[in-house]
């Protein structure tokens, strides 16, 4: 069989397929690298994971436990062979001819292939040069600068599949720009020094602002920018803008929440629906309920959230009032949004 990688992690096999070696990985997604032996396949996830399918003749899918991060790994005659950041070699699956008794002592191991009944391994002066396992957090329209970590020695680097807006010093080994799209972006990052090459896939996630500080960076210069700042003059102020999703620069058309009746035990009662981003972690949503627009409670038992809609980036959250429309009292609903920590 044979098995295709692409950049957002999902495999493509084909060829044989009697025991699942080419089909099986479809449900996989977070791969960054695979190999094709007989009847057995092999994919290395992002944290540096060995993951094993195909047919399980002598174990072969049955991957050691103890393996740490790996660095390079093959795929053979029904074996698997790995190296891990320490340098040491782990055979497993077909021991035909003692071949997967790795020698006492072996290594440092760089990195091992094995043919039908033998294994050859390439050993160094040191533990395998390698890139530690990095995942880099950006956001999306925010500029940013990473340089690579690399344990070993290099005369450059060269980096593919780049996330769009981002570029790569080849000399530093340093990323720098800001991201223009959301989302998972898998970079090949290869260190060579001489004929020597190490490659490892670096995940980027691109997302968008999770605190306040970095949605003020994305969106807003250095003045108007406070919370309680309207630079877009649509009265809504700066913080306001951050929790419910909108544009701090665009007075929108809608309004900020929408409110409605819901029934609830066969009674009416006021509710109230707001978009709010999921990444955010330093806001609280308050929504406030009254009859006499003096006095506002909140939380249960006043107020019941009734749904939660995700769509996305954002929840679409319903909550309503826990007395009901009875016409004898007036009843008011609100959202209040109060910043808890940070800038
Ligand atoms: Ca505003
Ligand atoms: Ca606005």
């Amino acid at each position: 069989s044979v098995l295709a990688l692409n950049g957002k992690g999902y495999v493509t096999g084909w060829g044989d397929d009697w025991q699942g070696e080419s089909s099986g990985p479809t449900k996989l997604t977070d791969l960054v690298a695979v190999a094709a032996g007989e009847s057995l396949s092999l994919g290395l996830t992002q944290d540096g994971q060995i993951r094993a399918w195909g047919w399980d003749i002598y174990d072969a899918t049955t991957v050691p436990a103890d393996m740490g991060e790996v660095v390079h790994f093959s795929a053979s005659y029904y074996r698997g062979t790995a190296t891990g950041t320490d340098g040491k070699l782990r055979v497993w699956g077909n021991g035909s001819y003692e071949v997967a008794n790795v020698p006492p002592g072996l290594g440092p191991v760089q990195m091992a292939h094995g043919g039908n009944y033998h294994v050859v391994a390439l050993v160094g002066s040191n533990a395998p040069d390698h890139f530690p396992l990095t995942r880099i957090r950006m956001v999306k329209g925010l500029p940013m600068n990473h340089q690579v970590s690399f344990v070993g020695t290099a005369d450059r680097f060269s980096a593919m599949a780049l996330p769009p807006g981002i570029s790569f010093d080849t000399i530093t080994g340093t990323f720098s720009g800001t991201p223009t799209e959301a989302g998972r972006f898998n970079v090949r990052v290869t260190a060579e020094k001489g004929f020597s090459r190490v490659t490892r896939i670096i995940p980027f996630d691109s997302g968008l602002p999770r605190n306040f500080g970095e949605w003020r960076a994305v969106h807003l210069g250095s003045t108007g920018n406070g919370a309680m700042d309207d630079p877009d003059g649509d009265s809504v102020p700066n913080l306001m803008e951050y929790a419910l999703n909108r544009n701090p620069l665009a007075a929108e058309q809608g309004p900020l929440v929408s409110q409605d009746t819901v029934m609830a035990n066969g009674q009416t009662h006021l509710a109230l629906t707001y978009d709010r981003p999921k990444e955010i972690t330093d806001v609280r949503w308050i929504v406030e309920v009254s009859s006499d627009l003096s006095s506002w409670s909140s939380g249960n038992p006043a107020t019941a959230t009734t749904s939660i809609v995700d769509q996305g980036n954002t929840l679409r959250v319903t909550t309503r009032d826990a007395a009901p429309l009875t016409g004898a009292v007036p009843r008011f609903i609100r959202l209040r949004v109060e910043k808890t920590t940070g800038n």
